[in-house]
């Protein structure tokens, strides 16, 4: 039965397109994700991210990653099992080792992480410091 045949692999290579495509979509809907965290924080629109600025995007971040509005993020919540490099920034943020972490502790990490990528220390945090390849892994956590 050729004709049955035929329709198999039509239907395989069908699959194989809307996969590909699916994937497609993924990729470039995180790279605009990417894209637009600095400028969605950039509230005032000067190019940079302002102590004030960086908080109120941390706030709603963490509000963003407690699914279950328990009040705390738990790991699944902050996906450690698939990113290591979130598995690590964890255990830096969860200060009292109760495998959770709260709203203060996830301030008083952030703030941390602020100062330590502001480079120049002008209580400012610019594009290139946000993009960079040291920066960009661990404050792409925080907001
Ligand atoms: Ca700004
Ligand atoms: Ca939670
Ligand atoms: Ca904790």
């Amino acid at each position: 039965m050729p004709e049955s045949i035929y329709e198999k692999d039509g239907s395989k290579n069908m699959k194989i397109i809307i996969t590909i495509l699916v994937f497609v979509c993924i990729v470039a809907g995180n790279a605009y994700s990417q894209e637009d965290a600095f400028e969605k924080a950039d509230l005032n629109k000067d190019g940079y991210i302002s102590r004030d600025e960086y908080d109120a995007a941390v706030t709603s971040k963490f509000n963003e990653y407690d699914a279950n509005k328990d009040g705390v993020i738990d790991r699944h919540e902050f996906n450690t099992a698939k990113d290591p490099k979130a598995a690590i920034e964890y255990e830096f943020l969860d200060r009292d080792k109760d495998g959770k972490l709260n709203m203060d502790e996830f301030k008083a990490g952030a703030t941390d992480r602020y100062q330590m990528y502001d480079q120049n220390r002008d209580n400012l945090l610019s594009n290139p410091e946000y993009r960079g390849d040291i920066g960009f892994p661990i404050l792409k956590l925080y907001f």
